[in-house]
């Protein structure tokens, strides 16, 4: 965990043996995504999440992350109360980039308990970036409250690639913020199941 002043903190505890994760991440930077999610999945592992449980896909940009998103958990609702033919995007379990880790093979079935949505947004030179910022973060925000579901906001708005480097983990002074994904999504995903 990040020891300087940002950060979450210590959480009281974080079982995630009985969850299942879904993350989705955009391919946009990929240089940069990679390392994100390959923290994000650590922590998740560490903190007892099942490898058959975590599921990756991932999207061209990071606009794509909402309806991914909602198309996703509402695939995994239905499969929990039906036949498991006809997974949406070809399977699940099975993710369909070659980020090093990813799942493979089948993965369980049921509804996601959390999800982390991972992307890197740099700012350019027009109000590109505002835009989709802006909408990116108001849909997932809206999709965890309809749906009642933990959706982690792993997206990166930064001004430049040095400062999502530092944010990647990919600096000597830097810190992954994958990894505090990965806690929050186990945390936020045990606490829903109490507070259900
Ligand atoms: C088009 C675009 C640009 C310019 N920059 C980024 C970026 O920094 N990070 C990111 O995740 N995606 C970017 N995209 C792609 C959009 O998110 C989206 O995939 C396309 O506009 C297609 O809808």
């Amino acid at each position: 965990m990040f020891s300087g002043t940002k950060g979450p903190g210590e959480a009281e505890s974080l079982n995630g043996s009985n969850l299942r994760v879904l993350i989705v991440h955009a391919r946009w930077n990929t240089p940069l995504i990679t390392p994100l999610v390959e923290g994000a999945r650590k922590k998740l592992l560490e903190r007892g999440v099942k490898e058959l449980n975590i599921v990756t896909q991932s999207v061209p940009g990071s606009w794509e992350l909402p309806i991914a998103v909602q198309r996703l958990y509402a695939a995994s609702q239905v499969q929990a109360s039906s036949a498991p033919s006809g997974d949406l995007l070809g399977g699940l379990g099975r993710s369909s980039t070659p980020i090093p880790g990813s799942t493979s093979g089948t993965s369980s079935k049921g509804p996601f308990d959390a999800i982390i949505a991972i992307g890197v947004l740099i700012k350019g030179d027009t109000a590109h970036f505002e835009h989709i910022a802006e909408s990116v973060s108001r849909g997932l925000m809206r999709l965890q409250l309809d749906f009642g579901v933990p959706v982690i906001f792993g997206l990166l708005t930064v001004l430049n690639e040095d400062q999502a480097r530092v944010r990647a983990g990919l600096t000597a002074d830097g810190h992954n913020h994958g990894e505090d994904w990965g806690e929050a999504a186990v945390e936020m995903g045990a606490k829903r199941k109490l507070w259900s």
